[in-house]
């Protein structure tokens, strides 16, 4: 007991004074320098020791992240790391993994029996030595002191201050707030001047319609088109046309010598520029500056699942990030992706029909408020609702429609772009096979109007 006091006492002194578990440091890494995966990795600092690059350990212990970090925050926040060119990739590495600077390829990093998975590579040169700046880019130069590559260049989900990404960049989402893996959704700088957010498909990444557009494409003359993405080093991020005249993204922001910024692609889609107080105080957190897009629960792309997975329901929180919710007899298809597809929990099929009627094997969930509004099939014009259901119900290939004025939707399998929208007053039917009891999901019901819970609050 004694000693595990001791030991709590002097690990609160460790956190209350960064300076006394950091080994003096210019930032400077030599070739030849490695680190090994492990519990108590040691990490390459910043010269201001705000940055670390090394290995930051998972949720599951025994995998780590090549990756750099706030290193004075306690939740040591990662803002770039090491993602290979295969989208399947699982960035994360297991426990004896190694990073090393090398002269030839930069940084390598190996497994624990030796085999490479991933390195700087792909410039010209020699590497003399590495510098993990002040600003969170780790550089590499050669004698000259030329940068022969730099994580700013390379981004993975967030920009810092002093970092510009230029057209042609990319900056892509994780999979889940702990999984690194490539995401869904991509803040791009196109050619022709316009900053956007779009989804897009795995593996093969083809670029869906975007649902945020920055406007900064002049296609009469091309002196007013964006240019760069400059996030500033006090903080301020905007699209530099080449005119030299700016379209402002952030707006106010609270001074750098007090304040760390980043700004990231969250794993839902939503771009959001965040602070965070330098000094102690007892309840710090990352508070959003700005995002964007105003509410992704209404992007409608006409490929893709939008922004929830099939079948799910998209509503907007106050913080202008998304929810998503299953369908009542409905359920998560990975349980550890809350923003993934759903899946029925008994499928509707064309083979149910015995000597049973329909109406014995299926039953609809009604939904007020919920849209899927693209993916038709066909469109009737029955008499009422009942009469809506009643086509569905007699088609064995219909799985869901919706009764909206004076016409019937039947809709395509799987749903897509669903959202929680208090101005839609059609009813959404979707048939289930009746009779099965949903393992612990219960689903989202919504038969009346919620309050405040609604996507047009902004
Ligand atoms: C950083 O420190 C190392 C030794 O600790 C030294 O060799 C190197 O020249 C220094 N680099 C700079 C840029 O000061
Ligand atoms: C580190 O960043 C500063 C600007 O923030 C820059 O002046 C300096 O050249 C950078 N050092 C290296 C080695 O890139
Ligand atoms: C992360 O997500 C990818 C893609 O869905 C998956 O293959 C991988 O197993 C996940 N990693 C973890 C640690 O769950
Ligand atoms: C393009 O716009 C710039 C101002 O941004 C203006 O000076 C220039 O004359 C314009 N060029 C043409 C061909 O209209
Ligand atoms: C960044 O942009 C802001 C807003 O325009 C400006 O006030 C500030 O001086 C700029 N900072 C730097 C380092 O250029
Ligand atoms: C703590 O921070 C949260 C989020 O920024 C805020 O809502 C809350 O009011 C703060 N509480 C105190 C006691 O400052
Ligand atoms: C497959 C199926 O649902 N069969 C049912 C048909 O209806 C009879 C009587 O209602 C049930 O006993 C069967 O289980």
């Amino acid at each position: 007991m004694a000693s595990s006091s001791f030991d709590l006492i002097f690990l609160v002194v460790m956190l209350l004074s960064p300076f006394m578990a950091v080994a003096q440091t210019n930032g400077s890494v030599p070739v030849g320098a490695s680190i090994t995966a492990t519990d108590d990795s040691p990490s390459w600092l910043s010269a201001s020791g705000e940055f670390a690059f090394g290995f930051h350990q998972m949720e599951n212990k025994d995998y780590f992240l090549l990756s750099i970090w706030y290193e004075k925050i306690p939740e040591k926040t990662v803002v770039w790391y090491a993602m290979g060119e295969d989208p399947t990739d699982d960035p994360a590495v297991s426990r004896g993994s190694k990073v090393e600077l090398t002269a030839d390829s930069g940084l390598v990093l190996t497994d624990p029996q030796g085999n490479r998975i991933w390195s700087s590579g792909g410039f010209l040169g020699t590497v003399s030595s590495g510098v993990m700046n002040d600003t969170g880019n780790f550089v590499l130069q050669d004698t000259n002191s030329d940068r022969l590559w730099e994580s700013f260049t390379h981004p993975t989900d967030t920009l810092l201050p002093a970092q510009i990404m230029e057209a042609g960049g990319i900056v892509s989402s994780r999979r889940t707030e702990t999984n690194f893996s490539l995401g869904r959704f991509q803040l791009r700088f196109l050619d022709d001047g316009n900053l956007v957010l779009n989804s897009m498909n795995l593996p093969t990444k083809v670029a869906y319609e975007a649902y945020y557009t920055s406007g900064t494409y002049d296609a009469s003359n091309s002196s007013n088109s964006g240019y760069q993405l400059i996030f500033n080093e006090s903080g301020y991020m905007y699209i530099l046309r080449r005119n030299g005249l700016r379209e402002d993204l952030t707006k106010t922001a609270l001074p750098t010598t007090h304040f760390y910024h980043r700004a990231t692609l969250n794993f839902d889609g939503v771009f959001t520029q965040y602070s965070y107080p330098k000094t102690f105080s007892s309840n710090r957190s990352w508070s959003p500056v700005w995002s964007e897009p105003e509410n992704i629960c209404k992007y409608n792309p006409i490929l893709g699942s939008g922004a929830c997975g099939y079948n799910s329901i998209c509503s907007l929180s106050v913080d202008r990030r998304p929810n998503c919710n299953c369908p009542q007899e409905f359920s998560l298809l990975d349980q550890n992706d809350k923003h993934g597809s759903c899946i029925p929990n008994s499928e509707i099929s064309c083979k149910d029909n015995g000597q049973n009627s329909s109406e014995e094997l299926y039953d609809f969930v009604e939904l007020r408020y919920v849209d899927y509004p693209s993916g038709d099939a066909e469109r009737l014009q029955p008499q009422n609702d009942e009469q809506c259901r009643k086509a569905c119900l007699n088609d064995c290939l219909c799985g869901a429609v919706i009764f909206l004025g004076k016409d019937c939707w039947k809709k395509k399998l799987p749903l897509s772009n669903g959202k929680l929208d208090s101005g839609f007053n059609g009813k959404t039917f979707i048939k289930f096979k009746k009779g099965y009891l949903p393992p612990g999901n219960p689903g989202l019901q919504i038969r009346r109007r919620e309050g405040t819970s609604s996507s047009s609050q902004e």
